[in-house]
């Protein structure tokens, strides 16, 4: 079981730290005019097979947090988000957000528009019905291939470091109730179709993505459904290069791929199955690395970094 070395959460005045994942760092606001509030800090780490690296890439916290702000405005016509402020202490300037504090849903909202991953894994180990999430799809897909139409494919969440657990609606909905599944259901394929949209006119596909919905009593007592955390970055979302897609083959992920290749050629002297952490990225590697998320950031929003 690969470790997580992550390192320890920087002190922010005015924040009080509230827990960390492999990435991100999360705070709440004690002073000021959104004190009890989060704030939300995106850091340069990165992770490669399950390990956070000691190699940081540089600017990778501002570019996913601004990409993230972005997809949030093409998606207001669909659902409202947690964002409330960007006006964030100095330290973290431009890789962090003040986010209204939600009820979260206890559930990974995922759509998958093509079939990989823990997708791929369940479909195949449950042939001979081929279901992923108890969604029934046809037999004979493939890594890459493309799903007749998008699917909810929900998870729980594991504890830190550990992974999400594929779960099915009526799981989802004996949980948090039927109106309640039913609205993350419908929220979800709605982000995912929007977004697709929206990449593939980018040169992208949008193979999968996971979102996280929590709710908002507003100031009337009426609960709404509000998307949060970070949404479709590489981080949370699977990015593939339109031009480059073929199903049967694994899909270079955009952003990691030249980690990972790295980390697997024998320049790295690491070796995957020892457990041992991996070493530290050479400078051309994370040049490269940060180039791809800056590449990523402006053909989605036609931005200039
Ligand atoms: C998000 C997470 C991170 C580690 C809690 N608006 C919200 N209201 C309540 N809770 C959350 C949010 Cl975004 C919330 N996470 C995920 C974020 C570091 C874990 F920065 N946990």
């Amino acid at each position: 079981m690969p470790e997580l070395n992550i390192p320890p959460a920087p002190a922010i005045d005015g924040a009080r730290h509230l827990h960390s994942g492999k990435v991100r760092d999360l705070y709440e606001l004690e002073a000021g005019p959104y004190a009890g509030e989060l704030l939300m800090v995106a850091s340069d780490r990165i992770s490669a097979f399950d390990f956070v690296l000691d190699t940081t890439i540089p600017d990778k916290g501002e570019i996913l947090t601004r990409m993230s702000l972005w997809w949030f405005e093409q998606l207001e016509d669909i659902v409202s988000h947690h964002v409330i402020s960007t006006d964030v202490p100095e330290q973290v300037k431009g890789r962090a957000v003040v986010c209204r504090r939600l009820a979260m849903f206890p559930v990974e909202c995922v759509a998958r528009g093509y079939l990989t991953g823990s997708g791929l894994l369940d479909y195949q180990a449950s042939a001979p019905h081929h279901a992923v999430c108890g969604v029934h799809l046809p037999a004979g897909l493939v890594d890459g291939s493309r799903l007749p139409e998008a699917i909810f494919t929900p998870a729980t969440k594991a504890e830190l470091g550990d992974h999400d657990e594929n779960v099915s609606y009526q799981d989802v909905a004996h949980q948090i109730g039927d109106d309640a599944a039913a609205e993350l259901r419908r929220l979800t394929l709605a982000v995912y179709h929007r977004a697709d949209e929206i990449a593939r006119g980018a040169g992208l596909i949008l193979a999968d993505t996971k979102l996280e919905f929590g709710v908002r009593r507003d100031d009337l007592g009426v609960n709404a459904t509000v998307l949060a955390d970070e949404v479709l970055t590489p981080d949370s979302s699977r990015f593939w290069s339109l031009a480059d897609w073929a199903p049967g083959q694994s899909q270079p992920s955009y952003d990691k791929q030249i980690v990972r290749n790295w980390l697997l050629s024998p320049e790295s002297g690491w070796d995957k199955a020892s457990g041992a952490a991996p070493p530290p990225l050479p400078a051309e590697i994370v040049e490269r690395t940060r180039a791809r998320y800056v590449e990523a950031y402006e053909r989605l929003t036609g931005h200039t970094f």
